[in-house]
C-alpha cells in the first residue's frame, strides 16, 4: 500500500509504504529522506530522538541523500539534496508485490548546474533498494559526489561488525592529514570515533545481519561519532552513539564528472537476515 501523508498536524509531508508481508518504509519529501525501514516490526534504521524536521535543516538518521558534495566545501555540508524539498514523481505496486516510489529534485538556487536527480525506493518483504539517478540537463560538464548516508540501528556498537572491506584502502578522517591505510581486519569493530572513506570497494558487504549489495557506488564510508563528537552534535543525543553505525555507499573519491546529457546511476540493496 502507498499512502501520501501530508500536512498531518504540522508534520512535513511523507510517503508511507506498506508491503503485504508487513514490511514498511517512510520517505519524507524533505530531502527524499527515508526515516524508517521496518522488516515486520523490526526497525532497521537509526533515527536520532533529537533530529530536526524543519526547512533548511537535515534530518538526523535514516538515509540522508548526499548530493552533489560529500562533507565540507563550497556548498552546505553534505550538499543541498538532503535539505531541499523534493517532488513525488510516482508510486506503484510492482508485479511481484513490491512497493515502489520515485522522488525528483531538478533545481537548486545554490548550484549553477542544471540537473535532474531522482531517488527510487523499492520495498520488498525483507529488502529495501535505493537508487540514485543523476542527469546533466545543462550544456557544461559538472563534478559531483553522491552518497546514501545510511544510519543502521544496532543493539550495541561494541558488538557490531562490518564485514567485506578486508584489503581495501581507506582514508582515515579522524587522523591529521587524513592518511591512507589498508584495512587488514576481516571484521571492522568499534572502540572509538571511526570515520573512514573506503575507496574502490567490493560490491557486497554486511553490517551485523544486514547484507549490502551495491552497483555504481565504488566507495563506502564507515562512521560512528563516539562520545566527544556526539556531544558536539546538537541534533544527536550524547547517549545515542552505541545504538547506531553509518555504513554509507556512494561515489566520493574521486568526485565524478557528468558531461551534458550524461546520466549516472548508483543503487544499493539492503537485505535483512531472517531472525
Ligand atoms: O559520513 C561521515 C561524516 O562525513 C562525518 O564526518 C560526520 O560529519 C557525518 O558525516 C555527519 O555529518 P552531518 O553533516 O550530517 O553532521
Amino acid at each position: 500500500m502507498i499512502e501520501v501523508v501530508d500536512k498531518v498536524s504540522g508534520k512535513m509531508p511523507r510517503v508511507v509504504l506498506t508491503h503485504s508481508s508487513g514490511a514498511s518504509a517512510e520517505v519524507y519529501l524533505h530531502g527524499a529522506h527515508i526515516t524508517s525501514w521496518k522488516v515486520g516490526e523490526r526497525e532497521m534504521l537509526f533515527m536520532s530522538e533529537k533530529s530536526h524536521f524543519a526547512p533548511g535543516k537535515p534530518i538526523r538518521g535514516g538515509i540522508p541523500v548526499i548530493f552533489p558534495q560529500f562533507g565540507a566545501g563550497e556548498l552546505p555540508q553534505h550538499g543541498f539534496a538532503r535539505i531541499s524539498e523534493w517532488e513525488l514523481e510516482g508510486a506503484e505496486l510492482t508485479d511481484d508485490g513490491d512497493v515502489a516510489v520515485n522522488l525528483q529534485l531538478t533545481e537548486s538556487e545554490l548550484w549553477p548546474h542544471p540537473f535532474a536527480l531522482r531517488l527510487g525506493v523499492l520495498l520488498g518483504a525483507d529488502s529495501l533498494m535505493v537508487r540514485m539517478r543523476v542527469k546533466n540537463t545543462g550544456s557544461a560538464p559538472f563534478p559531483f559526489q553522491a552518497v546514501l548516508h545510511t544510519y543502521f540501528a544496532v543493539e550495541d556498537i561494541r558488538e557490531t561488525a562490518v564485514r567485506g572491506l578486508t584489503g581495501v584502502t581507506y582514508v582515515d578522517d579522524t587522523l591529521a592529514g587524513n592518511p591512507r591505510e589498508v584495512e587488514e581486519r576481516q571484521e571492522i569493530r568499534f572502540s572509538g570515533e571511526t570515520d573512514r572513506i573506503y575507496v574502490d570497494t567490493p560490491n557486497k558487504l554486511s553490517v551485523n545481519g544486514v547484507t549490502i549489495e551495491k552497483s555504481g557506488m565504488p566507495d563506502v564510508v564507515v562512521w560512528n561519532p563516539w562520545i566527544d563528537k556526539s556531544k558536539r552534535m546538537e541534533d544527536f543525543g550524547d547517549d545515542e552513539y552505541p545504538r547506531m553505525v553509518c555504513v554509507e555507499t556512494g561515489a566520493i573519491e574521486p568526485p565524478l564528472t557528468l558531461d551534458p546529457g550524461g546520466v549516472w546511476e548508483g543503487s544499493t540493496v539492503f537485505t535483512a537476515s531472517r531472525r
